[in-house]
């Protein structure tokens, strides 16, 4: 029953309830909580808050690679590139209705975004300045999505594990076709190999960052995996990354931009240098390279995308009009 003792004062009131000890047996049994469940406020504006600012992710992250898709070298990287662009939005979707069912509507979310409210993830606010830029978004943004994603599938909120079991499946075809592209480059010329390895140099830090701050600054680690929304912490899942990383570099044969890695033989982990955490809470804070231009974007494709919202109301109004003259007439 160590779920009691969160600390969340939206649900302090709620302690000693027959709901609350329901919910507390759930979550100590590992019992998905479903939408129609009682939940303690807390836990659902936990929820909210990281399922809306991932679905936001998943939508503000098409642009650095959707940027891309006229000027990917062949005909086939362009197929590929697009439809990951395209599975990009799938997930988006998937995520803004799971977070529909805690009671707010998509438009809501869109509208925090797009004011400036809402969070995204750091990682998006960096530009992409090359081709190898696009592969390495796939190996190392991907990777890193899917080993802080691959846990969510079994958070306890079960409309969020659901949506996250095709969104990480996909991220896999996506690690893989990034990875591809930086393997083609790290074979190529020698202009090609200075590309990729470029590329690496730019994003390692920012892909190190987007597991979240260092634990011991992270505001919702403790309450999030109390309520198993989180199953490892921030700080967790980046040396996972830096593990499974480092030897797909060195397989390619890149320099991860870190003079202070090495592998400690007596744990089996990587000891890696500090992140730039002044620059991080800087990108968050709306300050980093590209925010500016990102919110620009979206906010740009929502107004070009109203006729087509019009379209699909005055479709979906048709369409009922006609279902209940079909109902009176039979
Ligand atoms: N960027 O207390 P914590 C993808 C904020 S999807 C911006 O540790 P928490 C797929 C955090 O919100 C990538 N803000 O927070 C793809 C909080 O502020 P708040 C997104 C960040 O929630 C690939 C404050 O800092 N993935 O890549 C970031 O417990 C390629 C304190 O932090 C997800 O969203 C950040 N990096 O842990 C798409 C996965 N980190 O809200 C296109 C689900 C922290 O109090 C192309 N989310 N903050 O105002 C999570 O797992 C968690 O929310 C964390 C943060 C781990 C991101």
């Amino acid at each position: 029953m160590y779920t009691q003792l969160v600390d969340a004062p939206e649900g302090a009131s709620d302690a000693a309830s027959p709901e609350q000890a329901t919910f507390d047996d759930k979550i100590d049994r590992s019992i998905t909580i479903e939408a129609n469940d009682w939940m303690p406020d807390a836990y659902r504006k936990t929820l909210l808050r990281q399922i809306s600012q991932h679905a936001h992710s998943e939508i503000v992250g098409m642009l650095p690679e959707g940027n891309w898709i006229s000027r990917a070298p062949s005909l086939e990287r362009k197929l590929i590139l697009m439809a990951k662009v395209q599975d990009e939005a799938g997930h988006g979707l998937y995520l803004y209705s799971a977070a529909e069912t805690l009671g707010t509507s998509r438009d809501e979310m869109v509208d925090a975004l797009l004011s400036g409210r809402a969070k995204y993830s750091s990682i998006f606010n960096y530009p992409t300045l090359a081709w190898a830029d696009v592969g390495t978004i796939g190996w190392l943004v991907d990777g890193a999505a899917i080993i802080n994603q691959i846990p969510l599938t079994r958070c306890s909120y079960g409309p969020y594990a659901r949506a996250m079991v095709r969104v990480c499946k996909e991220e896999s075809f996506h690690q893989r076709q990034g990875f591809d592209i930086v393997k083609t480059l790290a074979e190529g010329s020698p202009e090609q190999r200075a590309m990729a390895q470029d590329a690496l140099n730019r994003w390692w830090w920012p892909a190190v960052m987007m597991f979240g701050p260092p634990d011991s600054q992270s505001q919702h680690n403790g309450t999030s995996m109390r309520w198993k929304i989180k199953l490892f912490s921030n700080d967790e899942l980046r040396q996972k990354f830096v593990d499974q990383t480092v030897p797909q570099a060195e397989a390619l044969g890149l320099t991860i931009p870190d003079p202070d890695l090495t592998f400690d033989e007596a744990t089996g982990h990587y000891v890696f240098g500090t992140p730039d955490w002044n620059e991080f809470f800087e990108v968050v804070r709306g300050n980093g390279p590209c925010n500016r231009d990102r919110l620009r974007a979206r906010r740009a494709a929502h107004d070009n995308g109203a006729w087509v919202r019009e379209a699909a109301l005055a479709h979906a109004e048709k369409t009922a009009a006609r279902k209940t003259a079909a109902t009176v007439a039979a």
